[in-house]
């Protein structure tokens, strides 16, 4: 977020205010489905200029297609929701609203596709019907840059965008234009929200076969406010969160923990612990936010990953529709159920060594190590006891130490 809002002029900060957020949940025991409206949070138009020097941010209107000058426009249009909405959730539709203001009455073809990178929305404001643009301000997009005036432009002249078409609609004269839901669409939103650092919103492209076919449509700064492009999402969002910390043996070296996919499993606080849901997040030493769908109550937490012991909580953790626990290993050896932990650079750790993830650290495993360790084994592989890709004797060294201590796992 802040990195996003340094490179917006300072009057959109302000915008946040003026975002339209509908929120609706149904009570219902499992997962809740949920409608968010998120208006347009910013937008620009890549008005063709070999010198890069024309934009629009803060212009009323958006254009797609060629202009009389048979130089082509393409509307870029950002929603921001990673910040709006819930994370975790998941998208099960998402349509697109845009108001066409004029241009080329002609039906034309607009295409929707996702942009692969940032770009921004300065100040510049285009006079009269701004279908020639106006002088670019710090920050806004252009046919070449990405951020004008701050050396950052585009692989591709024109925007860098996505091969594949979310979605393609044909617009005529004035008046709304959907954009229906699409999986296309969907992946694209889902995209959004499972990593924020990867929203950078779609590029509507218009007919740029010939002359004077430029559609014009408003923008988040139409005098109007129904007029800006509109989002409508459902999504499922989760019953709850759980912010876990917890360390890898053999992935922390006191300072850092090597980042890997960490999965925790929610279960039955009674024998026979049937696992209810599970969650997979990547995680370094700072954890990660875990999402659950199942009936709110007591769940103990069995933690996965692919060369360490499996653990538990000590104890289970309640959990409250809609809420969001905090639990972690790190801090004290009683945190994992049986301190079935290893005390290593100040902290409490889970045992590695298990690359055979049958719940013991013995022969097998190092069998296995020394197999890769001996064929100079690199990349992502369960024999890589430390995370740096590479299966050496420092893999082999700490599985040995466990075996030897007889690691296994402590379930209740
Ligand atoms: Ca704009
Ligand atoms: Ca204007
Ligand atoms: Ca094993
Ligand atoms: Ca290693």
């Amino acid at each position: 977020m802040k990195n996003i809002l340094k490179h917006l002029s300072a009057g959109s900060i302000s915008l946040v205010l003026l975002l339209l957020i509908i929120f609706t949940s149904n009570e219902k025991a499992c997962s809740a489905q949920d409608t968010i409206v998120l208006q347009v949070f910013y937008d620009n138009t890549l008005y063709e200029d070999a010198g890069g020097l024309i934009s629009n941010g803060r212009g009323k209107y958006l254009f797609a297609g060629k202009g009389d000058n048979n130089l082509t426009r393409r509307a870029l249009i950002h929603f921001l929701t990673g910040e709006f909405v819930p994370y975790c959730s998941k998208v099960l539709s998402v349509d697109l609203k845009v108001h066409l203001s004029g241009g080329n009455p002609a039906n034309k073809t607009i295409e929707l596709r996702k942009m692969l990178d940032y770009w921004g929305q300065g100040d510049s404001d285009a006079p009269g019907l701004e279908e020639n643009g106006t002088s670019a301000d710090d920050y806004d997009a252009t046919w070449l840059d990405k951020y004008h005036n701050a050396n950052d432009f585009w692989a591709n002249p024109g925007g860098d965008y996505s091969g594949i078409i979310s979605n393609s609609i044909t617009v005529g004269g004035p008046g709304y234009y959907y954009f229906n839901s699409t999986p296309q669409m969907v992946a694209d939103f889902q995209s959004w929200i499972d990593d924020t650092d990867s929203e950078f919103g779609w590029i509507l492209l218009g007919d740029e076969s010939s002359d004077s076919t430029a559609k014009r449509f408003h923008s988040r700064d139409a005098d109007t406010s129904e007029f800006r492009p509109e989002v409508k999402l459902i999504i499922e969002t989760p019953d709850f969160y759980l912010y876990m910390e917890s360390l890898i043996e053999g992935f922390w070296d006191g300072t850092d923990m090597v980042e890997d996919l960490i999965t925790v499993k929610l279960r039955n606080p009674v024998s026979p612990f049937n696992v209810i849901d599970s969650s997979s997040r990547v995680a370094g030493q700072y954890g990660a936010t875990y999402c659950f769908n199942a009936p709110p109550g007591d769940y103990y937490i069995s933690v996965h990953h692919r060369n360490t012991i499996e653990t538990w909580s000590s104890a289970p953790i309640n959990f409250a529709l809609n809420g969001f626990e905090y639990y972690t290993f790190k801090d004290a050896v009683t945190k994992a159920y049986g301190d079935n932990q290893v005390f290593k650079f100040s902290e409490f750790c889970f045992y590695s060594g298990d690359v055979d993830q049958n719940g013991l650290v013995d022969a097998t495993d190092l069998l296995n190590i020394f197999n890769d360790a001996n064929t100079f084994t690199t990349g992502y592989v369960p024999t890589d006891v430390t995370g740096n890709d590479l299966v050496d004797v420092t893999d082999l060294l700490i599985a040995f130490n466990n075996a030897n201590s007889f690691v296994s796992v402590i379930r209740p």
